[in-house]
């Protein structure tokens, strides 16, 4: 039988998970348990790139779990871990920093965005953060990564820094491709829907996994949209519409001719109502069950004693391999 091909990804434990992680990446990891051989992380080292309430952070990683077995993950059948758990991420990292040139880290967006977020602690880490996501993937002989397309230049500049280091000490790394939603890969800010969704946004610009229906409800009555009031799809033109029509069509498969041709003449009020409750529909069942899974605190310990030992395993050959091609001391002589 032909071994399985492997998929790694990562997800912040940085204040509420969004709506937009959850269709962008969370949905993925499930539908693709069955077919691949999974570790999805949970990047804590990744979180502290900008400041953090320790004891916050500390809560923010076991919600973060619990939110990945509600959503329906299995963890027999995926490798469900933190990364700082696994040192190999680390030390991969400091490793591969020494094949990554500052310009190419300097074109980053997301570190320009950040630098901007966080002008007063503009860190190395903050600046090195896509070696260590690099270093995340590489470390596994990853095939694919399930991402939103705000990581598509992180995953670029991984599958260069595997390109280049396969080609000075021949093949090491599996060179990893991207897998992204047809619809919602990129779910926009509900207050300035030009912008991504973003957890670590103010809370009224996103909805969250974990938001109650009245607060999903109140959010997207606040939620901007235009002066017009057909449902259309114009992203340029109607980008808060545009946005909604997305959302619905990723949650309920709808084409968005159907969605446009469903509320013409009905008015926002109306479409707002049935996205709310859409997203709802969605979210309640998920909602139930991280009420149990959070309060089993046994279980989520289980879960991430034996997932980090897992993926420690499967990271210990590639370790290997790396010190000995870079010429490391041998710890055996
Ligand atoms: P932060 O605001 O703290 O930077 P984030 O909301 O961007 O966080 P991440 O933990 O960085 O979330 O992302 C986890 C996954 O969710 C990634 O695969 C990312 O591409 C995806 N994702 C995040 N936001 C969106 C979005 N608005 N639409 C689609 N996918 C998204
Ligand atoms: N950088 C990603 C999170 C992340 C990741 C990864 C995603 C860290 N390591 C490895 C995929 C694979 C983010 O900011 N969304």
């Amino acid at each position: 039988m032909e071994a399985k091909k492997r998929i790694f990804s990562g997800i912040q434990p940085t204040g509420n998970l969004t709506l937009g992680n959850y269709i962008g990446a969370l949905r993925n990891f499930k539908l693709l348990e069955d077919e691949y051989d999974c570790l999805y992380a949970i990047v804590d080292s990744h979180a502290i790139t900008v400041r953090q309430d320790a004891a916050e952070l500390r809560k923010a990683c076991l919600r973060t779990m619990a939110i990945f077995l509600a959503s329906g993950l299995d963890p027999e059948k995926n490798i469900l871990f933190f990364q700082s758990h696994v040192h190999q991420h680390a030390e991969l990292a400091w490793i591969l920093d020494c094949y990554t040139y500052m310009g190419e880290l300097s074109r980053m967006t997301q570190f320009k965005d950040k630098s901007k977020k966080h002008a007063d602690n503009i860190n190395c880490g903050l600046f090195a953060y896509p070696v260590l996501m690099a270093a995340d993937i590489l470390l596994y002989q990853t095939d694919l990564v399930p991402i939103g397309v705000d990581q598509k230049q992180h995953l670029e500049l991984a599958r260069n820094i595997a390109e280049r280091f396969n080609s000075l000490y021949g093949g090491t790394f599996a060179v990893p491709d991207g897998y992204f939603p047809k619809v919602g890969a990129k779910v926009m800010s509900l207050q300035e829907p030009t912008r991504k969704m973003s957890k670590s946004d103010p809370e009224e610009t996103y909805i969250a996994i974990l938001d109650k229906p009245e607060v999903i409800r109140r959010k997207l009555r606040r939620a901007v949209t235009d002066s017009e009031a057909d449902v259309r799809f114009d992203p340029e033109l109607k980008p808060g519409v545009s946005n909604l029509m997305s959302i619905l069509s990723a949650l309920t498969g709808a084409s968005m001719d159907a969605i446009a041709a469903d509320f013409s003449g009905k008015g926002y009020g109306a479409f707002k109502d049935a996205v709310a409750d859409a997203f709802v529909a969605v979210l309640e069942p998920i909602q139930k069950r991280y009420d149990e899974i959070s309060a089993d605190k046994v279980y989520l310990e289980k879960v991430m004693l034996e997932g980090a030992e897992r993926a420690d395993r499967l990271a210990a050959p590639t370790m290997r391999k790396v010190r000995k091609k870079v010429g490391l001391a041998p710890t055996k002589l």
